[in-house]
Parts: structure tokens; C-alpha cells; sequence
């Protein structure tokens, strides 16, 4: 009897940004085993989602071959034709598009950042001429990223900055890693047990609120508020770093006098925490240095609150001398990280003529996040941190303009649209009008996995490899961006005619002739990794030798060459936003519909909803059909007072209703009587591979998807990044009388 062939491969699981190490048994070619690498930085934790990744490489529902659509869209006929062919005539489509209406006509769709690819898309769309990147950063942590970039020169983020005995307090502010980053919690928990202090702001007494030493229970969305609050008060108390506020800070005198206007009792009127602990949570933060204050999603999802808040965010940072420091807030690049090519290096954003440019959609209202902020942050960038500032979490189309652009033609037509990892019929605000913008389309291209709601709209499905079909080289969330190198092995050859996002953008660009300019589109991926690393002398193989590279941190690098700020001091008063047209000093703003705003609207929607959690099980609208999964979480649930129920006649467990303005879904009930008593917490992304495919079905699409729910209009989102409101509505609750 022949002996099987049998390796381990390492690989880093994508199923989210923590990026676990993950050890793959091969026999024969075939995965058969997954264990967590031990000797990775994620010390051999799988979560549930990676130990399934075998079931989802398998999964006999995955998309194999192309799936070019031949009846009316949504009808769910297709045909199957070979991959080459269909870049073929997807590069046909593109070449006379671009000749008819030129290169803005298309626009690429994206999620959250999955594979290590958005920098490679970014180097196709500038030298194809086009500036439409659409990204849901615009609603996770691209703001963060922006407004760290205009305040102090780099972003802030909790991975690899807390160092367990050294940060004595950490800020969990619409955050709950308990379920989103297994790994931050366990990093929070070990911090705290050595001594940090931990403060969690949430409306709910959520899995980490629960571990906190101080809950601050927030009204939904009015995070501005606490924020400008807690300022105020380190600020009058004295409680600042004077010698760091002095020598490195700009506009303190500003600053002082605008939150004048938001003493304690005002602010604790605003968000509903009570005074005490708002100056409770004030003192902590400033004299348990150094400190962090971890990013949470729900700061990015409030609206017109959301650059206000995570200004005060970083306003906190800087008042306190957390920046930069150890055990504080890490920043930017250290050591021989410096040297490697950085994929904004690569993004060829100089190819992007000035007049394409002026063209990204939305960019002229909402332009923090867009070319007119990129165009101001880049000098400085440049300056403190030697690499090209990077296009892609910063340079957004954004969405409701290219709904628009797509079903009035304005300001010029959209004819074509990319989904590349993207559900965007779950993922974007207001289903009913991204589903008449797909409708609408010319061209609809969905790279996926599975056949989803929007796969189902296409033109043209592509199936994706995944990540144990692919390499890859990371430089994310497994510690801080900027010092550390994460490389995963291909496991095994992709499947049928599966193909990795890279070779999709290779084989278009090959197509288009993209390849005479100045990104190397004729390489594999692996030799584009050694591209990138050949200055500091090593192959992608020898960083998968050594399991991963992490460089040793330097601190205070501003000292050297000030911060990557137009003013290189951090910008308290913010000279980018100010510039843009907004107000440089951080203000607050009552949610986009609540009793005080829009008290008509509360007469029929007396509750507040927000559309969030993240749950273990499940990535978003991902793996709903991996049975190991599913079996754990079933139905899509909503949190709900006991006292709602009672007056509702809502038992737990029950399917009920949740209506806006919008529309209305159903869930199943969970009674939480640490919730406010008016404030719903629903899931989001569902939808139900079980249902019919076929229109008006769609797989489930409008059954329990909360984006039905969520509001658009551009005067709600934030006013400098665009983004929409997806915590802090009006909405009602009553019970689905039969089911
Ligand atoms: N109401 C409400 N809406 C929200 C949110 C919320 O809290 N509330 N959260 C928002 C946030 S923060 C985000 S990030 C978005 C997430 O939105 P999305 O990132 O669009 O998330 P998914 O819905 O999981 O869709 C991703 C799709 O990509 C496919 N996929 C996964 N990996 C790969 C890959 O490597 N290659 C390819 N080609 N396909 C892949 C998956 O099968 C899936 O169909 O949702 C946003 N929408
Ligand atoms: N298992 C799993 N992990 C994930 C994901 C997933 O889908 N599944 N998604 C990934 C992605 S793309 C993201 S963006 C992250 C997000 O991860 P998190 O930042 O943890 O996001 P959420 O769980 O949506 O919301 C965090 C908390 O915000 C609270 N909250 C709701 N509204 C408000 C508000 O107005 N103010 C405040 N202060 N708090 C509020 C909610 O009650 C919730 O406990 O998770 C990532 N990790
Ligand atoms: S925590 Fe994220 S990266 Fe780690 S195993 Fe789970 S899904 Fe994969
Ligand atoms: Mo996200």
C-alpha cells in the first residue's frame, strides 16, 4: 500500500482581522486537519469560525466555476463558462465603457478588509483612471484611521500597543472584543489583572462591559457628548500632561474654551450618565497613564457624531501624553519595517490624474475620507514616514452618491460595479435602494465564495479561492501595523476553477494592457512579497520559515521628527479640518432621529434602535451555511427590555417585528434587562441560504436584514467622512403574530 504524503502547512486564518496562526494537516493534497499554530503570536487560538475552515473549504455550496447570468437578473439562470473567458469579456465591457464614458463609470465594492488585497485593487482602479473605491470603511475604522491621521499623524489601535503591567487603563468605548477580537479581551483581561483599570462605554452591559471596573451605560450615539464631557473635565481639574500639552500640542487655548460649553451635568443630561461617573471616568483616564483607548466600531456608525467623537478620542490621547509611549498608544513605523516596500508604495496614486480625481463620487461634500483630505495629509506623511500615504483606507467613493450616479446618472453615469468581498445588499445602509442601484447597473461583477443576495443580482459570479488556497503577507492586527510581518502559506492548490483575488485584478489588467506602467502585474503574488521585502534582504519563504518577523519598537518618535501633522505637533485644533471646511474643534450633535431631534417621529417610534453586535459564530453575513456554525446560532436575535416585553406581550423567544420609518424585519426576542429600558439591540447580516434563490426571495434578503432598517440621507451621515447611521434610530417593536 502506498504511504500517504502528509504536510503541515502554516497559514493565517482570514475569517477576521485577528489574523490567528493556524497549523494545516495535508494528505494527498487535501486539508484533513486544523489545529492553531502554537508558536504563532495568537499562541494556538482558533476561535469557532477557524476551526469550520475546513468544512468551509469543502462546503459543497461554495462557488466552483463562473457564473454568467442568462436570465433577467435576479431570476437565477445561469450559465457556467471558464474563468479566462469571462475576463475576457469583462475586459471587452471595460475597454468600450471607458471609451463611451470614461473611467469613473466604474466603481469597486468592498467590505471589511479580508484579504491583502484592497492596495493591488487601488494600483488597477489609478492606472485604469478611475477614482471610485467604495469601501464600508466609511462605517469601520477608515475614520479612525483619517482623523488620526489629520490629528496626530498616525492611527491608534489596541493590538500590540496594551502591554499587560505596563498600561494601567484601557477605554473599551463601543467596543465588545469579547466577541469580535477573542484576543484583545484576552490581552484587556491580563491587563487588568496586572493592574490596569478598565472602562467600557456601552448602552448594554455587554460580554466585556461586564468585566469593566467602570460601565458607562450611553445613550446610543451620543458618544460626542461624553467625550467633549471628559475633556472638560481633565482639562479643568488640571489633569493634563503640561509638559506634553506645552512642547507638542497645538490649539489648547481653543480647545479649553469650546468645552466650557460641555460641563458634567449638561453632558450627563445629554447621554444619561450620571455626573459622577463621567468625572469618574475622566480622573482615571488621566492619571492612569500611560493609557489606551481601544477603537470600537460603534464610534464609526453614529452619524453625524462619529469624526466629533473620535476627535475627543484622540484629544483624550494627546492631553493625557499617551501617544507614542509604551504601554500607550503605539504609532508608526519602527526599525527595518521602515524599509520594507509598504503597500501604499505600490498603490501607483500618482497615476490618478488631478482631474480623475476631482471625479471620486461624494468626494466634494464628504471629504475627510476622500482625495481633497488624502491631497492635504500626504505632505506631511510622507515627511515623518518616508513611504508613499497610502490611497486605501483613506480615498472613499461614497455609497449614496453612487446610488445616485447609478439611477439619475448624476453627476455623470455609473454603468459598472465590483463586488469583491462584499454582501452589499447586507452591508450598506438602506436595502431598498442599493437593491434598485444593483438593479440598475450595466455590468454587475460579484467575486465571492457563495452564492449570495448580491451574488445573485450579477452578471457575472466569480468564484474566489480562499485563504487556504492562497499566500499571502499581512501586516495587520496580529500586533501593530508597522512592526509586524505575518506570512501564510497556500495549503493547498485553489479548487476547480476558483481563483485568488490578485489573479482576478492580474488577468483584467494583462487584458487592458495596465501591465507597461508602473506596477509589476506579470508577477505571482509570492514574487510581489519579495518585492516588497528584498530591502531588508529576506524572502516571503524565509519570514514563512521563521513564522513571523516583529520589529523591535521604538517610542517617541516624534521627538526625532515631530508628528505627521502639517503642523508636526499633535493638532488639538485641527488645521486639515479646518481647511476641509469643518469645524476644527470637536462639537456634539443630537442623533440623526431621537425624541429631542425628531419628536414626531419618537410619537411612533418611541425606542432607540442600533443594529450591531458582532457574534462569535458568525463574520458578518458569512458562513450562515457552515452547519457547525449555524447549529450554534440559529436565528438572527434582537435585545429587547423586559418592560418593552411586558407592555408588547413579548415573551422570550418569540419572532417580533422591528419597524422604522423604512421598513421592518423580524428576530427572535431575547428579554436584557441591563439594557436602557428604551433601547433595541438587533444582529445584523443575515440572510438564509435555505430560502429560495430565485426573486422576490433572494436567499432571505429582506426577512431579518437590519439595513432595511437604517437611514441614508446624506444630511444624517457624518458630515466630513460620510458615513451613515446604524446606532441611534427610532424604531417600535411588536410580535410577529404567526410565524
Ligand atoms: N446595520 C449594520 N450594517 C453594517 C454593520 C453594522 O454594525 N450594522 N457593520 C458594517 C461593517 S463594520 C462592515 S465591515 C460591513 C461588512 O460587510 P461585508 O464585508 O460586505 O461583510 P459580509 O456581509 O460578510 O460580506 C463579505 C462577502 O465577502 C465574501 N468573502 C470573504 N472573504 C473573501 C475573500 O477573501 N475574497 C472574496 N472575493 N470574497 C470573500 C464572503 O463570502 C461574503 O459574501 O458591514 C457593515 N454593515
Ligand atoms: N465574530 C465576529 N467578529 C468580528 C466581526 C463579525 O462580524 N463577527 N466583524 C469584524 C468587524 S468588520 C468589525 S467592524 C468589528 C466590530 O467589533 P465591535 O467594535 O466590538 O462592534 P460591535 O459588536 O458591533 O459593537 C460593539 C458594542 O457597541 C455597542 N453600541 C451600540 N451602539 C452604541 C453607541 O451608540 N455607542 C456606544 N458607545 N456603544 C454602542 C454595542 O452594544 C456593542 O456591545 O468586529 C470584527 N470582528
Ligand atoms: S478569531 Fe478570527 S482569525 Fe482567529 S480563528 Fe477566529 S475567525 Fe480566525
Ligand atoms: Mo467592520
Amino acid at each position: 500500500m502506498n504511504e500517504k504524503k502528509t504536510t503541515v502547512k502554516k497559514a493565517l486564518c482570514y475569517f477576521c482581522h485577528a489574523r490567528c496562526g493556524a497549523m494545516i494537516t495535508v494528505e494527498d493534497g487535501k486539508a484533513v486537519r486544523i489545529e492553531g499554530n502554537k508558536d504563532g503570536l495568537s499562541r494556538g487560538f482558533l476561535c469557532p469560525k477557524g476551526r469550520a475552515a475546513i468544512e468551509h473549504l469543502y462546503h459543497p455550496e461554495r462557488l466552483n466555476y463562473v457564473h454568467k447570468r442568462v436570465g433577467e437578473r435576479g431570476e437565477n439562470k445561469w450559465q457556467q463558462i471558464p474563468y479566462d473567458q469571462a475576463l475576457d469579456e469583462i475586459a471587452e465591457y471595460l475597454r468600450k465603457m471607458k471609451q463611451e464614458y470614461g473611467a469613473e463609470a466604474m466603481v469597486t465594492s468592498h467590505g471589511t478588509f479580508r484579504t491583502n488585497r484592497e492596495w493591488i485593487e487601488f494600483a488597477w482602479l489609478h492606472l485604469f483612471g478611475c477614482p471610485n473605491f467604495l469601501n464600508d470603511g466609511i462605517i469601520c475604522y477608515c475614520n479612525t484611521q483619517s482623523i488620526g491621521y489629520a490629528s496626530q499623524g498616525w492611527f491608534c489601535l489596541f493590538a500590540g500597543s496594551c502591554i499587560p503591567g505596563e498600561t494601567k487603563c484601557i477605554i473599551q468605548w463601543g467596543h465588545n472584543p469579547a466577541m469580535s477580537y477573542p484576543m484583545e479581551m484576552a490581552n484587556t483581561l491580563r491587563a487588568q489583572s496586572k493592574g490596569a483599570k478598565l472602562i467600557v462605554v456601552d448602552p448594554r452591559l455587554s460580554d466585556t462591559a461586564s468585566r469593566a471596573d467602570l460601565w458607562l451605560q450611553i445613550r446610543p450615539a451620543t458618544d460626542a457628548a461624553l467625550g467633549l464631557g471628559m475633556i472638560n473635565v481633565i482639562i479643568n481639574e488640571q489633569l493634563y500632561n503640561k509638559g506634553f500639552v506645552d512642547q507638542w500640542t497645538v490649539g489648547f487655548d481653543q480647545l479649553k474654551e469650546r468645552v466650557q460649553e460641555y460641563p458634567p451635568e449638561k453632558v450627563a443630561e445629554i447621554t444619561r450618565i450620571p455626573k459622577e461617573k463621567i468625572i469618574e471616568a475622566a480622573r482615571i483616564y488621566a492619571t492612569n497613564t500611560p493609557g489606551i483607548i481601544a477603537w470600537g466600531v460603534a464610534l464609526d456608525q453614529i452619524g453625524r457624531n462619529s469624526t466629533q467623537t473620535l476627535r475627543c478620542q484622540n484629544i483624550l490621547r494627546g492631553l493625557a501624553g499617551n501617544l507614542d509611549v509604551r504601554g500607550g498608544e503605539y504609532m508608526g513605523f519602527t526599525g527595518d519595517m521602515r524599509s520594507v516596500i509598504q503597500k501604499g508604495d505600490l498603490e501607483c496614486t500618482e497615476y490618478l490624474s488631478p482631474e480623475q480625481r476631482r471625479k471620486q463620487l461624494g468626494a466634494g461634500r464628504f471629504k475627510l475620507q476622500a482625495f481633497p483630505g488624502w491631497e492635504l495629509m500626504a505632505g506631511p506623511y510622507e515627511r515623518v514616514w518616508g513611504h508613499k500615504f497610502p490611497a486605501y483606507p483613506l480615498t472613499h467613493a461614497n455609497p449614496m452618491y453612487v446610488w445616485d450616479a447609478i439611477l439619475h446618472e448624476k453627476p455623470y453615469p455609473v454603468k459598472a460595479l465590483f463586488c469583491i468581498a462584499n454582501n452589499a445588499l447586507l452591508s450598506r445602509a438602506n436595502t431598498k435602494r442599493v437593491y434598485k442601484a444593483l438593479k440598475a447597473l450595466d455590468l454587475l461583477v460579484v467575486v465571492d465564495y457563495w452564492m449570495t443576495p448580491t451574488a445573485l443580482l450579477a452578471d457575472y459570479v466569480m468564484p474566489a479561492a480562499d485563504w487556504m488556497e492562497r499566500y499571502d503577507l499581512d501586516d495587520m492586527c496580529g500586533g501593530a501595523i508597522g512592526s509586524v510581518l505575518l506570512p501564510s502559506d497556500r495549503c493547498v492548490e485553489p479548487l476547480f476553477d476558483r481563483h485568488t483575488d490578485y489573479e482576478f485584478w492580474q488577468g483584467l489588467a494583462l487584458r487592458l494592457g495596465l501591465d507597461d506602467k508602473a506596477f509589476p502585474w506579470k508577477m505571482s503574488f509570492e514574487e510581489i512579497c519579495n518585492y516588497r521585502l528584498k530591502p531588508i534582504g529576506i524572502t516571503f519563504r524565509d519570514v514563512l520559515d521563521k513564522g513571523y518577523i516583529l520589529f523591535p519598537r521604538e517610542y517617541k518618535k516624534y521627538e526625532k521628527a515631530g508628528f505627521a501633522t502639517p503642523s508636526g505637533k499633535v493638532e488639538l485644533y485641527s488645521s486639515v479640518m479646518e481647511t476641509l471646511g469643518y469645524d476644527p474643534l470637536p462639537h456634539y450633535e443630537e442623533p440623526a432621529e431621537s425624541h429631542i431631534r425628531t419628536p414626531e417621529v419618537a410619537k411612533e417610534y418611541p425606542l432607540i434602535l442600533t443594529t450591531s453586535p458582532r457574534i462569535l459564530e458568525f463574520y458578518h453575513s458569512e458562513q450562515r451555511q457552515i452547519r457547525s456554525l449555524r447549529s450554534r446560532h440559529p436565528d438572527p436575535l434582537v435585545q429587547i427590555h423586559p418592560t418593552v416585553g411586558e407592555k408588547e406581550g413579548i415573551e422570550e423567544g418569540d419572532w417580533i417585528y422591528i419597524e422604522t420609518q423604512r421598513g421592518r424585519i423580524r428576530m427572535r426576542a431575547q428579554l436584557n434587562p441591563t439594557l436602557m429600558e428604551d433601547v433595541v439591540v438587533t444582529e445584523h447580516s443575515w440572510w438564509f441560504p435555505e430560502e429560495p434563490a430565485e426573486e422576490p426571495f433572494l436567499h432571505g434578503l429582506w426577512i431579518s436584514n437590519p439595513n432595511v432598517l437604517t437611514v441614508d440621507d446624506l444630511d444624517d451621515c457624518d458630515q466630513a467622512c460620510g458615513g451613515w447611521t446604524n446606532r441611534g434610530l427610532l424604531c417600535k417593536v411588536y410580535k410577529v403574530e404567526k410565524y
